[in-house]
């Protein structure tokens, strides 16, 4: 890996901007687009249902190679080892293994969607290595992805072994991510007289703001489904998807994947104290973290 390197990135998003497939003319964008129709098929779901499957996108030898690697990583480190059994997850894993790092620059066709679906190019913010189903509740990543600006980020998920309703698939609201109606400053002064001491990363507000997205989308008549993936296929959702992991149904079967947390380059990322604070959405858009490079893919260096 390359020193860390401190960029000046003028292809971004910039304040004003929005993704492209959220706007209201999204499809004759798309119309556009020079691309063959699967792709377009393929787009315009993403832009409806808030999700895009890619079948086969990580090279098989790499799914082998990264649970392996993974696997000897916390045999030999006993700090990590700690950190992903108290936690189930191991962030960061693309620091730690090259192949974590792999799964994201050789799936080529997911990079592909990423940067046409940005309009720029995707690199990794964060990421985090689950050899277990999260049975994680339904939410949105958003409130701690909170981009400038809005909405450039992608959860990027990455199956290294089939994940099916017994070993805890992801789970997802198809459609939810255009439920519009829930306004989180308005939720945020209804429940704290003080914006401004919202915390970054732990906050009630997650939960308030989480329940009032399920409750929307329950109202409008949208419905949860379980998204059953083969080992090598990888997800696309949209920053505003509902998702989560299913319950564990066969307990103690593994269900190892990589979820990578993307933005274009250049573009940074807040959290909580921003995303529900009215008087802070004038942040910078340019981030001020230094990057590492790694097969022509930018990673936020940790
Ligand atoms: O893998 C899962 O079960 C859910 C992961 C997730 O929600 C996330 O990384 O944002
Ligand atoms: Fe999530």
């Amino acid at each position: 890996m390359a020193d860390n390197l401190q960029l000046n990135l003028p292809k971004r998003p910039r304040i004003g901007e929005c993704l492209w497939c959220d706007r209201s003319d999204w499809k004759n964008i798309l119309q556009q687009f020079a691309l063959p129709d699967e792709d377009k098929i393929a787009l315009a779901h993403f832009a409806e249902k808030g999700y895009l499957l890619i079948k086969n996108g990580i090279p098989r030898d790499i799914a082998d190679a990264a649970i392996s690697e993974y696997e000897a990583l916390i045999e030999k480190n006993a700090i990590l080892r700690d950190l992903s059994t108290k936690d189930g997850r191991l962030p960061n894993v693309h620091k730690y293994t090259t192949t974590g790092k792999q799964v994201f620059t050789r799936a080529s066709e997911a990079l592909r969607f990423q940067d046409i679906l940005f309009g720029y190019r995707s690199s990794v913010y964060t990421s985090l290595y689950f050899k277990y189903g999260t049975q994680q509740s339904i939410h949105r990543d958003v409130p701690v992805f909170r981009t400038q600006p809005e909405n450039f980020y992608f959860g990027v998920w990455y199956g290294l072994e089939d994940a099916t309703v017994e070993n805890g698939a992801l789970r997802a609201i198809p459609g939810g991510h255009r439920v519009s109606s829930v306004d989180q400053f308005a939720l945020a002064a209804r429940h704290t007289n003080d914006a401004d001491s919202i915390h970054p990363s732990q906050s009630p507000m997650w939960t308030i703001y989480q329940t009032a997205v399920a409750e929307q989308c329950k109202s409008q008549g949208l419905e949860e489904i379980s998204i059953e993936m083969e080992k090598g296929d990888v997800l696309i959702w949209h920053p505003l998807l509902p998702h989560g992991g299913g319950k564990i149904i066969s307990e103690g079967q593994t269900r190892q994947s990589i979820v990578y947390h993307v933005v274009p380059e250049g573009c940074p990322v807040y959290q909580m104290d921003v995303f529900f604070n009215r008087t802070k959405q004038d942040v910078p858009d340019l981030a001020t973290w230094k990057y590492d490079l790694f097969e022509d893919r930018l990673f936020a260096a940790r």
